[in-house]
């Protein structure tokens, strides 16, 4: 009991630690594998002891709740919403009404992070409450959801009786991205922008499926600052940072409007290089003596303002609509459009995401359209023009056969997408090798799609796993394939038999199968072959997999061409066991140095033992060295050891360790 009781504090530690470094220092200290089976083992010693679980638990953060609606909440203070400025003249006369209070004044200007605000309440230094902003007075409680977002500090630094916090949530660009595509390949309805994608995810009723969502969170304000000695916004800002809250780093003070007014037109400028969405800045008196003098109106503070960047948008027109048929069939809608530059890049092209959309914007083929970029990243038509319609318009139709290999089209009871029903279509095998040399899934450098598709023509490949038969003398002849890249190429292939289980089921691309299930399903079944014959109910009592995702799992593998495919994948000797074991890794992110003789093991038994249970055998002991194993005539690394006070352990601690 006290040594699980012990473990579970160092788990705590670990997992905190990890956290921190990732969200405050934007570096991770252990890979997401390391940090999941830390969490893993905590959860399986709380699911123990559940009296054991505490708010503040890193456990807590995994979601799971599920609501069936969200209760409200009556803010202590109603949250206030900014006054706008859309132009330099906006600012000059907020900075009139100032100094008609005062001579002189600094400006505290931070970046307007275009999220949602979420008000966090601490108690005894505890998150209790995380809430919307709803209409102001009363939001709606999405504590569950709040504590899934890593950038939320469970438990402050310092203890306070009271204090509640104020500041945006948002989705990366890259989180929002990702999550898009995700959608897409399922046929399930995209965000428009992060935003909406944020805002989404934050209603969630069911708290897991925010956790999968990864938000962000930058904290700018708290309520009664002056009673925990604080006198103006910067010193809010470095308190918060103290606290263990992530504040945006880009904030700059000036005593002057003008000046304020030129950094607003640089950042105009360089909005799109921040990894998030921004739409214009905040500008608020720094000194809370002054604010206080100040005062508010009825909705805002009379001591801030925001400046609004102007919308990016551009006209363009539908030059026409395409289909793209994508790897699990789906046939998405893109439109082709003239040219136009548009946040930072020249777009010609644009997902019309599926023909619901379509309907509902009414976009036709010719049509002046409004374009902008969702997140920064993705283009977005936004509506038409209609002004500029000349009656030659077309309306698209979407087709009844698959543009690529003419099989039928079907729309499934329930979906916007419609899907191409050949599992032989030459696009769906196209898109599914893409997929499975893909970053996240078999990480093959050197073959993006163009080359996929150059390979497919020249008869080379006809499923990934020809991939691994390719030669020097096949690939040379390929068009703008020279020496070095085909060398380079058969390298990465190469390397890419050891990535393991986990990512190999992912890049198979199996319906509702995604990056984490494929951690799941490897670290449950171990190898391929145990998943290849689980059944529909094995798969449903594991945690984390759905109906659908045990349906298509069982559909996938039951296919001939799946077999084939799997069995020449073996053949060729890709590793299809779980890198990681399937011993708990209670060594997860930890060194451990063995030396001196030992009785039990052979010394490359021991280092085995240590890496199964997660653990790195190191050769040299230093202050990162989490134990070292000690046996006979142990010479100089006993003594380093013992001088820099790293626990030496014996044989028989080992192995009481991983009894
Ligand atoms: C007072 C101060 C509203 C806000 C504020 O990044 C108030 O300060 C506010 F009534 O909405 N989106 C920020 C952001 C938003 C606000 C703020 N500061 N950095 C933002």
């Amino acid at each position: 009991m006290k040594d699980e009781f012990d473990r579970l504090v160092t788990l705590r530690k670990e997992l905190e630690d990890a956290n921190k470094q990732y969200y405050m220092l934007d570096q991770p200290l252990i890979s997401d594998a390391a940090y999941d089976a830390l969490m893993r083992e905590l959860l399986n010693i709380e699911a123990k002891h559940p009296d054991w679980v505490t708010p503040d638990s890193p456990t807590q953060r995994v979601g799971g709740e599920v609501a069936k609606e969200y209760t409200k909440v009556r803010h202590l203070e109603p949250l206030l919403s900014l006054d706008n400025a859309f132009a330099p003249g906006d600012l000059r006369e907020f900075d009139r009404r100032v100094r008609q209070v005062t001579a002189s004044v600094d400006y505290v200007v931070e970046l307007k992070i275009d999220g949602l605000t979420v008000a966090l309440t601490y108690e005894e230094g505890l998150m209790m409450r995380g809430a919307t902003r709803g209409e102001g007075s009363v939001g709606e409680d999405i504590t569950a959801n709040v504590k899934t977002m890593g950038s939320i500090p469970l438990r402050l630094n310092k203890t306070v009786s009271k204090l509640s916090v104020r500041g945006e949530g948002y989705m990366p660009k890259a989180s929002f991205a990702r999550l898009n595509q995700e959608r897409e390949d399922e046929g399930q309805a995209t965000f428009a922008n992060p935003r909406n994608a944020a805002a989404g995810s934050l209603r969630q009723l069911n708290s897991r499926i925010t956790a999968e969502r990864k938000l962000d969170y930058f904290a700018y304000q708290v309520l009664s600052a002056k009673e925990l000695g604080l006198h103006n916004q910067i010193d809010v800002l470095t308190y918060l940072k103290e606290q263990g809250f992530v504040v945006n780093p880009e904030y700059k003070v000036f005593n002057d409007i003008e000046e304020v007014i030129n950094y607003c037109e640089e950042m105009a400028a360089e909005r799109h290089r921040f990894p998030y969405d921004i739409d214009g800045l905040v500008i608020k008196v720094n000194e809370f003596d002054l604010q206080q003098e100040l005062g508010f109106t009825a909705k805002s503070p009379r001591w801030a303002i925001s400046y609004k960047f102007p919308a990016e948008q551009v006209e363009t027109v539908v030059e026409d609509i395409v289909i793209r048929v994508g790897r699990t069939g789906v046939l998405t809608p893109t439109a082709v459009l003239k040219a136009v530059s548009v946040a930072g890049s020249t777009v010609s092209r644009a997902t019309l995401h599926n023909l619901d959309n379509i309907r509902e914007k009414d976009i036709r083929i010719g049509d002046y359209v409004l374009l902008h970029k969702a997140g920064d990243v993705i283009p977005e038509v936004i509506r038409v023009i209609p002004e500029k319609r000349t009656g030659e318009e077309r309306l698209f139709e979407m087709p009844d056969l698959c543009p690529e290999c003419e099989s039928p089209v079907l729309r499934e009871e329930g979906e916007a997408a419609y899907r191409c029903q050949s599992i032989t279509c030459p696009a769906q095998q196209r898109e599914g090798i893409i997929h499975f040399v893909s970053r996240d899934a078999m990480a093959i450098d050197g073959l993006g799609p163009a080359v996929v598709q150059q390979l497919l023509e020249a008869g080379l490949i006809k499923d990934a796993a020809d991939l691994y038969s390719l030669t020097f003398e096949a690939l040379t002849p390929v068009e703008r394939m020279g020496e070095k890249s085909a060398e380079n190429l058969l390298k990465a292939i190469a390397d890419s038999k050891e990535r393991g289980l986990a990512p190999l089921i992912f890049a198979l691309g199996i319906r509702h199968t995604g990056e984490k299930a494929g951690k799941i399903l490897a670290q449950t079944f171990g190898t391929m072959e145990k998943l290849q014959n689980a059944t529909v109910e094995e798969l449903q009592g594991i945690p984390d997999v759905g109906p659908a995702m045990a349906e298509s799992l069982v559909q996938f593998f039951a296919l001939e061409s799946t077999k084939h495919c799997i069995a020449k994948l073996r053949d060729a000797g890709v590793n299809m066991t779980a890198g990681t074991s399937t011993k708990p890794q209670i060594f997860a992110g930890k060194s451990i140095v063995v030396t001196g003789s030992l009785e039990r093991w052979e010394r490359r038994e021991i280092e085995t033992l240590i890496e199964e249970y997660g653990g790195k055998a190191a050769s040299s002991v230093s202050k990162k060295t989490a134990f070292i194993i000690a046996g006979e005539k142990a010479g100089s690394k006993l003594v380093k050891a013992q001088g820099l006070g790293v626990p030496v352990l014996t044989e028989e601690e080992f192995e009481q360790m991983i009894k």
